[in-house]
């Protein structure tokens, strides 16, 4: 090792290669502070060519990679799974926005840049980076697209796959594969972009993207709303979708109990509406056309749920400044549930229409099999996708709680499966999931991907440990 890290410092020059423990500790743990795996060393490519330059001395040797974002991975995706014997290859130094085609739509960005900066960029040239996660600050374009990210506007124009027209891939023997192409239409083989989307850093590390925009909004309008039950979150989705489904930009679930963490943890915290409700919804209505009565829609479908008792109340922002706020109150849900202790993230999708039952199934699985449990719901209804997460009990113990995690999962998967879900909807496998991966996916599916792993990292030196 001391040899290779030599020969790697050579290659990356000043900055390139960290070695010092207090340096390297940061890139050993998760967010979540669920596992802490210190590198050998962590890289600092500055280009495309030394990560294949690290790369290749690394297949070399036969040492992991991991490649690591802003590492802000749900499922302990970016961080070593061995202690002490792998390295984390950051891309951080690797954040320049190549270029803007705002006639295209098209923006070429480096995968060290931050969703944020991606979407400024995007903005200030007169577009929408229509991608929008909790985590957008820390979050990097490489790893958005490595975990195929969704978020809030996933229901609109779909997860962070459905955006990438070309990529830049270094493969775990250094080749380098430029498929930055930039075009709608390319019909030439296996679709290979869409390999490397969401394949975690599996079978190379995405050095850059070319990624579709769309048009800058024109109007936005955003309301939170208070609902009196899951069902009427539905009936208001199917009013808005039936109303006008191109300007539905947005539409999130908040449960009482999310709200109530929040409104524990969460600084400055301000409920929109009059009185607390034990349902919530977010919603954000948007165009590019500049006459339409966007307002108007937005009141009319409103008023018309509020008679039909499908809502009880609604805030309409009224300004840049409140519709900030309504997001944050959303935006703050994961970091107000990291400080209220330990949790068990259930990230599940299932058909839209079976979300009633599987957040009333889950609520009586965890009374009878988890008591003390509290269930933390929230997500993008709107796509399916629920964050089922569970808390531990008030006044608990988060080590004796945290130890039941996979059982608990289990009896969570259980009721996703019998409702055709997904057991991971938008935060992928990493090393949290690989259990439930190994379970629930099928011996033909599985070995699928075994293959296409094979044959892109023979050696298995690329993110050993995540996905299974
Ligand atoms: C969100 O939708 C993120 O806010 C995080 O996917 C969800 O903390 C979570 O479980
Ligand atoms: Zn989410």
């Amino acid at each position: 090792m001391i040899n290779l890290l030599d020969h790697l410092a050579a290659a990356l020059g000043p900055g390139g290669v960290i070695i010092a423990p207090e340096d390297i500790a940061p890139f050993g743990t998760d967010w979540r502070g669920l596992v802490s795996n210190m590198p050998r060393a962590v890289l600092r490519p500055r280009d495309t060519a030394g990560v294949a330059a690290a790369l290749r001395l690394c297949a070399a040797a036969g040492v992991p990679v991991v490649p690591q974002g802003g590492n802000t991975s749900m499922v302990a995706g970016a961080v070593p799974s061995r202690d002490g014997a792998e390295l984390v290859l950051s891309l951080s130094r690797m954040n320049a926005v190549r270029a803007i085609d705002a006639a295209g739509l098209t923006m070429e960005v480096e995968a060290g840049v931050t969703l944020r900066a991606a979407q400024d960029a995007a903005r200030d040239a007169g577009a929408l980076l229509p991608l929008s996660i909790g985590s957008e600050g820390s979050a990097q374009i490489g790893g958005v697209i490595s975990t195929n990210a969704g978020g809030n506007n996933t229901l609109r124009f779909g997860n962070a796959r459905d955006l990438v027209l070309g990529l830049e891939v270094v493969l775990a023997d250094g080749t380098i594969w430029n498929g930055l192409r930039r075009l709608r239409k390319d019909n030439t083989g296996y679709a290979l972009r869409q390999l490397f989307a969401g394949a975690e850093g599996t079978l190379g590390i995405v050095t850059a993207a070319v990624l579709r925009l769309a048009r800058a909004p024109r109007q936005r309008q955003t309301c939170f709303c208070a609902i009196p039950s899951v069902e009427a979150a539905l009936d208001l989705f199917a009013r808005f979708r039936d109303e006008d489904e191109a300007a539905l930009y947005a539409f999130e679930y908040i449960s009482g109990a999310a709200m109530a963490v929040n409104q524990s943890y969460m600084p400055d915290f301000r409920l929109p509406l009059e009185t607390a409700s034990p349902h919530y919804v977010l919603l954000e209505l948007a165009t590019t056309r500049r006459r339409d009565p966007l307002r108007e829609t937005m009141e009319a479908v409103l008023a018309d749920a509020l008679e039909a008792g499908v809502i009880t109340d609604a805030a309409i922002a009224e300004s840049e400044a409140q519709r900030a706020a309504f997001w944050a109150i959303r935006e703050h849900l994961s970091e107000s549930q990291r400080r209220a202790g330990a949790s068990v993230k259930n990230d599940v999708s299932v058909p839209v229409a079976a979300v009633p039952s599987l957040l009333a199934r889950a609520a009586a699985m965890l009374g009878a099999r988890h008591p003390g449990a509290r269930m933390v719901a929230f997500g993008h209804i709107g796509d399916g996708n629920i964050h089922l997460n569970a808390l531990q009990p008030e006044d608990g113990d988060a080590a004796a709680f945290a130890a039941r995690g996979e059982d608990l999962m289990e009896d969570v998967n259980a009721i996703v499966m019998e409702l055709g879900g997904s057991f991971s909807a938008e935060h992928g496998i990493g090393q949290i999931k690989t259990h439930a991966f190994g379970q629930l996916r099928s011996a033909a599916e599985r070995e699928i991907m075994r293959r296409i792993r094979a044959a892109l990292d023979p050696a298995a030196t690329l993110n050993p440990g995540k996905l299974f």
